[in-house]
């Protein structure tokens, strides 16, 4: 697409974004209907499903040759087809902190032609904190461009890891996880994928890794860590694939090193 196209492309992500973010605030007085997705800990409220259609409809007026890919599917098929424009949405990411909480949830919007990143928004919504980065021009919160990121050692860092990831599992060794915590300077768990991955580019954290994690959660993630200078990968140390699942290690440059080395 033409830069013009991309200039107005971004303009309505952010009004769009802007007004779903009311919306989200302004359901905060009425009660939430939640209903379980595949267990009792997998959430999903009627505010998920409302602004994940509020965005397709947008889109399909404004832009009506873009796809979509959400998470409560209401948008298009893609089934591994990156062609042409793709815009992948988690109308909130941190569902189980808007419910218990009403803070630490985001908009992620990821825009994608023919797989390569183009525009990439986080909004912490309750923080009103917008990550934007646009590929090549560098990321931004609120409007303050964000300093590439610079190499760290493991032992003066803060890590963002899922407890969960600690106590035996059958996705990783845990003891592996458990080395990192010990030698790092701290970890945090903030609850909300997005989130995360923007403290990363922002450098809130010095490093994310989480061990499953679907194409809405990380779509505009990897956008905004790519213009800073982040070193991303799965957490065996093989390249993200934009429209599967993957594990993710997102951290400063030198520090993924070190972490893939325990975890490898
Ligand atoms: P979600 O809130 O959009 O579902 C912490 O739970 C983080 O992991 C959130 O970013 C959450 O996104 C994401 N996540 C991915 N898969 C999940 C699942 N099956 N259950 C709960 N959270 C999940
Ligand atoms: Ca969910
Ligand atoms: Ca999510
Ligand atoms: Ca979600």
């Amino acid at each position: 697409m033409t830069n013009e196209e991309l200039m107005s492309i971004e303009k309505h992500l952010k009004t769009w974004t802007l007004e779903a973010a009311q919306l989200l605030k302004d359901s905060f007085q009425n009660t939430l209907t939640i209903t379980y997705k595949s267990h009792i800990a997998d959430l999903v409220t009627d505010m998920d499903k409302s602004i994940e259609k509020f965005f397709i409809t947008k889109i399909q007026q404004t832009f009506p040759d873009h796809k979509v890919l959400g998470e409560e599917g209401y948008g298009d098929e893609i089934k591994g087809n990156s062609k042409g424009v793709i815009w992948i949405i988690d109308p909130i990411d941190g569902t189980t902190n808007f419910i218990h909480q009403q803070a630490n949830f985001a908009i992620s919007v990821g825009i994608y032609e023919d797989g390569i990143g183009k525009l990439g928004l986080i909004y912490d919504v309750e923080g009103s904190n917008l990550y934007f980065a646009k590929e090549g021009e560098g990321a931004y919160l609120n409007g303050k461009k964000l300093p590439r990121l610079e190499e760290v050692t493991l032992s003066e860092s803060v890590v963002g890891v899922n407890a969960t990831w600690v106590s035996p599992n059958r996705r990783i060794n845990h003891e592996h996880v458990q080395q990192i915590i010990r030698k790092s300077r701290g970890s945090r768990s903030y609850g909300s994928a997005a989130i995360e991955l923007a403290y990363v580019a922002s450098g809130r954290l010095d490093a994310y890794m989480t061990l499953r994690l679907s194409p809405w959660d990380f779509a505009a993630g990897l956008i905004l860590l790519n213009e800073v200078g982040a070193i991303v990968s799965r957490t065996d140390g093989e390249p993200v694939q934009l429209l599967e699942q993957n594990s993710i290690l997102a951290a400063k440059p030198g520090l993924h090193k070190e972490m893939l080395d325990h975890l490898i």
